[in-house]
């Protein structure tokens, strides 16, 4: 009941974290289109807490007051016309979408809508939910409410995550108002959602609020009968009671053993062929939503990359999506120098826009990974290389190299001059690099071999696919 990304053979998506509906819109027709990327996934656009008290903190977002779509993003004019914007040039939005739970409980007040709500009594009159409408306390395990024990199923979706009044989705109303929020944001031209905190919900639940949702929009241009595209977060290092197998009928599922595995890979090559581990219970490569960081591990996990490691952190993204394995998104974050710290903004919770520099970076906290050199340019190389599979696997303590079926052929080396031949498994021509923008050419002979070159002074990636015939 579900469909991946429906994206013309697009395959790379961008996290731009807490960006603006406005600097979204235009970053779709300056950058994301040229550059062949299928989507954006954009922070949660409906009504949040406010907390000035605490300096306007990210994770106001993941505290709903309502599904009216006003937030620190922008209204729902701005929401609109960033979703046709990017629709008009190719580039697909996906919606954060946040319905394990409302806001914490103590907090009470007015949300960035101007909805009034109170969590003590569990009163949200902006959408409306009441009391009835949120998991009885007796269906939670423990003694405080609160999940402490990931060893057990009913505790760790039935009660409150981190204080977080959880909502029922066993009840049809819940499950209706649900729906009633995705179907809006679906006729307005979304292309799908990522569902937050879906391990904390029953994947019954689940499936029939997917089963309320319509098709999407054709007059978004999407072909009649595509489904949404969903993905669930879901965080399964091993060794817990709730696996991420649960939730292959709903959609793709993150899979964050993937960042560690990649960190290991960069750190020592000759374990980066094994960043997808079956034995352990990784993803399917079917259902596999993968990621080097995301926003939640890059500030809280220190087992992870990030754009704070700087040339280890390209290294990793640009193999993770040279490479086969599941569904890839970008990370593009802000500067922070605390966990809770906001996006770059005024001082009184209104954002910032994104500038850009003249030579292509970001500038004013806005850390823009995806528009990094070698970054920006590998979604073209994903894409060509399609849904093959990696092949002629070439690997030695500093280079690995293989190629995707015979669409594309991709090495990296870290260790000082490389001057080799490698099979690349393509047809004979003069292939343009792509890091490099065509600055270097390939020539692969007829037997599909080709003298690779990569300086210790370049990025250290070579990358040629159908396509950058020069
Ligand atoms: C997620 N996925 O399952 C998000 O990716 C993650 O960013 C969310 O946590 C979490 N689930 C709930 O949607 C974030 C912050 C938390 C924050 C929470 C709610 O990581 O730190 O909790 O959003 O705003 C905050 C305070 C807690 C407090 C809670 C309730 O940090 O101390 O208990 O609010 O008031
Ligand atoms: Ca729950």
């Amino acid at each position: 009941q579900y469909h991946d990304a429906f994206c013309d053979g697009k395959t790379v998506i961008v996290h731009l974290f807490e960006w603006k509906w406005s600097d979204i819109a235009a970053e779709c027709e300056r950058f994301l289109s040229a550059a062949g990327f299928c989507g954006v996934q954009v922070s949660p656009p409906n009504e949040h807490i406010l907390k000035p008290d605490e300096g306007y903190p990210w994770w106001e977002r993941y505290q709903p007051v309502s599904y009216k779509l006003e937030s620190r993003s922008g209204n729902e004019d701005e929401f609109r016309d960033m979703v046709s914007r990017c629709n008009a040039v190719g580039v697909r939005i996906i919606v954060d979408v946040v319905f394990n739970h409302m806001t914490g409980v103590g907090q009470s007040g007015t949300g960035s809508g101007g909805s009034s709500f109170d969590a003590n009594s569990l009163s949200f009159p902006g959408v409306p939910y009441g009391s009835n409408d949120f998991t009885p306390s007796s269906m939670c395990p423990s003694s405080d409410g609160g999940i402490h024990d990931y060893n057990n199923a009913e505790e760790v979706r039935n009660c409150y995550l981190t204080g977080l009044t959880d909502l029922y989705q066993g009840e049809d109303y819940v499950r209706q108002e649900i729906a009633g929020y995705l179907n809006n944001l679906i006729s307005i031209g979304v292309m799908g959602f990522r569902v937050d905190a879906s391990k904390h919900m029953w994947p019954g639940d689940i499936s029939i609020i997917e089963s309320y949702v319509n098709d999407l929009s054709t007059d978004a241009g999407f072909p009649s009968g595509s489904r949404p595209f969903f993905y669930h977060e879901v965080i399964d290092n091993g060794g817990e009671a709730i696996s991420v197998d649960e939730y292959y009928d709903l959609g793709r599922v993150t899979e964050f053993r993937y960042c560690h595995n990649i960190r290991t890979g960069i750190y020592d090559f000759s374990q980066l062929g094994a960043v997808y581990r079956p034995e352990d219970g990784m993803c399917t490569y079917e259902n596999a939503f993968i990621f080097v960081d995301n926003h939640d591990n890059q500030r809280s996990d220190s087992s992870v990359l990030t754009y704070k490691n700087g040339r280890d952190y390209s290294n990793a993204v640009v193999y993770t999506l040279a490479q086969d394995y599941g569904f890839a998104r970008i990370m593009s974050s802000y500067d922070f120098s605390y966990s809770d710290q906001g996006p770059p903004s005024d001082g009184s919770g209104n954002t910032n826009d994104v500038t850009i520099n003249a030579d292509g970076s970001c500038g004013g906290g806005w850390i823009c990974e995806h528009r990094w050199a070698s970054i920006s340019r590998m979604p073209r190389f994903r894409n060509a290389a399609g849904d093959t599979y990696k092949d002629n696997w070439y690997s030695d303590g500093s280079t690995v190299a293989f190629s995707r079926g015979s669409n594309a052929f991709f090495a990296i080396n870290v260790d000082g001059n490389l001057n080799q031949n490698f099979q690349t498994g393509m047809p004979a021509g003069d292939y343009c690099d792509i890091i490099t923008n065509c600055a270097k050419t390939v020539t692969v002979n007829s037997d599909g071999t080709a003298n690779i070159v990569i300086d210790s002074y370049d990025d250290p990636f070579v990358a040629i696919c159908q396509g950058s015939k020069g």
